[in-house]
């Protein structure tokens, strides 16, 4: 059965943390995976999800199978997060929230989903992506093709491509796209991009699939609610998958959501048999613990207000290190301009540097970053930094 079997490929971004792990050099720093860390260089504990915690423990409450769409409280909550505690569509009934297994688990059910009501659509997903986009959609059985969307002579979004290759995609086909804090390349789209983005969804019939999983990263929790916000108003029918691994700082638990927006109430209740039907046989149910402390924490007006503090303090800490990589960089005379990388947003940056530099970045300094020149600014600090911008100017001038 197994003799033929072959090795995999790893992943390429879970994979560089196998090697950064085995690697003895006491000054390495790990760039590579998406993880935020704080100025401890620690994956921090947030006291919001402590405070939940303790609650929970102390309630003692028996852990009896949820329902196949997850804590009701929770999909509630992930539902006003998305579109806004007034929201129409909420009213109207016409959101369908599942819990996930974290954001990847929504964006599989809902490819699984959609394999069976357009068996023959295709997938695109941005020109870079996050690498599991292809994977997933690839393992729905569907093709998977990109649009452009990076510049990287500009360090911006190439507009016109985009919207090209959306305009030029066969109708009905399925659009990935990133809420706020793009993966791999830190470069979002603002408003006037997204509606002219609606426009030409609308006019081909494609289904938008709006992936969130760094909501609060970029300018705010509503502000980076966007994409979903003019998707409501867009009058479409869409699919949104939430992921609130970064923004709980609960990357183990694995709490997630898939919302489905529909048409009526009436299309809501088929269309919510169906998910719990792709739910049931993949996995039966989803798990109680991470979902019930993300629930008691929205849905507690001080722990909420906790929480929005500690994702603000994330954010700011990011954003205090771009800054300070852009200064230290200028100041250390590297032989390009980095300014760019104060105006991402997010967690990852497209640096720039090539596989070659990449390369030496890791060999010679312990510097770990990914292949595309991918880094991930949450994993700075201020003790890590200047190692970082001096492996940066060395590896610019072989
Ligand atoms: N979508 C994007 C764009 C991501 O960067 C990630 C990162 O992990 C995910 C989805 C998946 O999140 P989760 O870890 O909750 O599965
Ligand atoms: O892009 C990242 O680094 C995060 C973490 O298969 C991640 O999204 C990376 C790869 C993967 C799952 C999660």
């Amino acid at each position: 059965l197994f003799a033929a079997v072959e090795m995999a490929p790893r992943d390429p971004i879970l994979g560089l943390t196998e090697a950064f792990n085995a690697d003895t050099r006491q000054n390495k720093v790990n760039l590579g995976v998406g993880v935020y860390y704080n100025e401890e260089g620690r994956i921090p504990l947030l006291r919001a999800v402590v405070e939940a915690e303790k609650a929970r423990l102390a309630a003692q409450a028996p852990r009896g199978y949820l329902p196949i769409e997850g804590i009701g409280a929770y999909d509630a909550a992930v539902q006003r997060l998305l579109f806004g505690s007034e929201s129409a569509l909420i009213t109207e009934g016409r959101v369908v929230t599942a819990q996930a297994l974290g954001g990847t688990g929504a964006l599989r059910v809902g490819g699984d989903l959609l394999k069976r009501l357009l068996p023959d659509a295709a997938v695109a997903i941005s020109n870079p992506s996050w690498e599991n986009h292809r994977a997933l959609f690839e393992s729905a059985g569907f093709p998977v093709q990109q649009y452009r969307y990076y510049n990287a002579e500009t360090h911006g979004i190439d507009r016109s491509g985009m919207l090209e290759d959306l305009r030029n995609l066969p109708p009905r086909s399925i659009i990935i796209l990133h809420a706020c804090c793009h993966n791999p390349t830190g470069v979002d789209l603002n408003a006037d991009d997204w509606q002219q983005i609606i426009e030409v969804l609308k006019e081909r019939e494609h289904v938008p699939f709006v992936d969130i999983a760094y909501q609060g990263f970029g300018d705010g929790i509503e502000q980076d609610a966007l994409a979903a916000r003019l998707f409501a108003q867009s009058g479409m029918s869409f699919l949104v998958s939430s992921s609130f691994s970064k923004s709980f700082s609960l990357y183990g638990e694995r709490v997630g959501a898939l919302s489905l927006v529909t048409q009526s109430r009436d299309e809501s209740a088929r269309v919510l048999s169906q998910l719990k039907r792709v739910i049931r046989t993949n996995y039966s149910n989803p798990p109680t613990h991470g979902a019930t402390i993300v629930a008691s924490v929205l849905n507690s007006t001080e722990l909420r207000g906790l929480w929005e503090a500690e994702l603000g303090e994330m954010r700011d800490r990011i954003r205090m290190m771009r800054q300070a990589m852009v200064e230290q960089l200028a100041t250390k005379g590297a032989r390009r301009d980095f300014t760019f990388v104060a105006l991402q947003r997010g967690m990852f940056s497209y640096s720039g540097l090539n596989v070659e530099q990449v390369e030496r970045l890791r060999v010679d300094h312990g510097v770990y970053a990914i292949s595309t020149g991918r880094i991930c600014a949450a994993a700075l600090n201020s003790r890590n930094i200047g190692h970082v911008t001096d492996a940066i100017v060395q590896v610019l001038e072989q």
